[in-house]
């Protein structure tokens, strides 16, 4: 079947199974929003993941760079982020090629320990630099008096701007900082909108460099051995 088809006015287009993680520290709303996402609704009481959950999901996404219709099957796998389950957790790595890299607004720690979650997901996925969000959790308590103590926006961005210019060049996706309410339903879709668009931005970019590639050895070989 043609990647690109009309059928009664809508293009069914390319397919993509991806792999994501769902990172960031314990009890900083992975698990909410994932649920939020499948429709199951919002618990207030905390249960935190053992090891890992699994869900699976699909996305319809039309590429605006690319003008192209994409069927993206998510395979997402939410990880424990109680630090008593590293070992077991830095299997699930494997195989990724997206993830959300969650920090809870209201807590601080979450923040300064992306950088870690960050590392550690770039070096276990056997993929290297592939793309990730940053996400701030629980954007229904911002200004709420009962917790002084909040990242602000401005952080948030700041620091995917600077993962942006560091990677944008070389692996052809960008960084974006969203902020998400599951207990309110904000921005729950878009995230994963957000970081389909960059994985199929990255998947095109590595595409066109092995390409590029091709032609370049093909170029030295002929200068070499077919022009006389
Ligand atoms: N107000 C508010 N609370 C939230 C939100 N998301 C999660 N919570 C609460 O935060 C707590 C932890 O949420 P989880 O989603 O279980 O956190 P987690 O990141 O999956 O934690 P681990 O599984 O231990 O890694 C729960 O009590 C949730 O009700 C949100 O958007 N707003
Ligand atoms: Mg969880």
């Amino acid at each position: 079947m043609s990647t690109r088809q009309a059928t009664g006015g809508k293009i069914l287009g390319h397919k993509l199974r991806a792999k994501i993680v769902l990172i960031g520290d314990g009890g900083v709303g992975k698990t909410a929003l994932r649920r939020a996402w499948l429709g199951e609704g919002f618990k207030t009481e905390y249960l935190m993941t053992i090891g890992a959950d699994f869900a699976s999901q699909e996305m319809s996404l039309y590429h605006q760079e690319t003008k192209t219709a994409y069927d993206i099957k998510f395979q997402i796998w939410d990880l424990a982020g109680q630090p008593r389950f590293k070992a077991v957790r830095d299997l699930y790595y494997r195989g990724a090629i997206g993830a959300l890299c969650f920090f809870d607004i209201t807590n601080q720690e979450s923040y300064m320990n992306l950088v870690e979650w960050i590392q550690n997901y770039w070096n276990l996925n056997g993929h290297g630099k592939v793309p990730l969000l940053i996400v701030g959790a629980k954007s229904d308590l911002r200004d709420n008096p009962a917790f002084p103590a909040q990242v602000t926006a401005r952080y948030g961005k700041e620091y995917a701007a600077e993962v942006t210019k560091l990677l944008k060049h070389k692996y052809g996706f960008s960084v974006h900082y969203i902020e998400t309410s599951a207990k309110e339903g904000t921005n729950v879709d878009k995230v994963f909108r957000l970081l389909a668009n960059e994985i199929i931005a990255s998947v095109n970019f590595q595409e066109q460099k092995r390409k590029n590639r091709k032609t370049s050895t093909r170029n030295i070989i002929s200068d070499r051995y077919g022009r006389r």
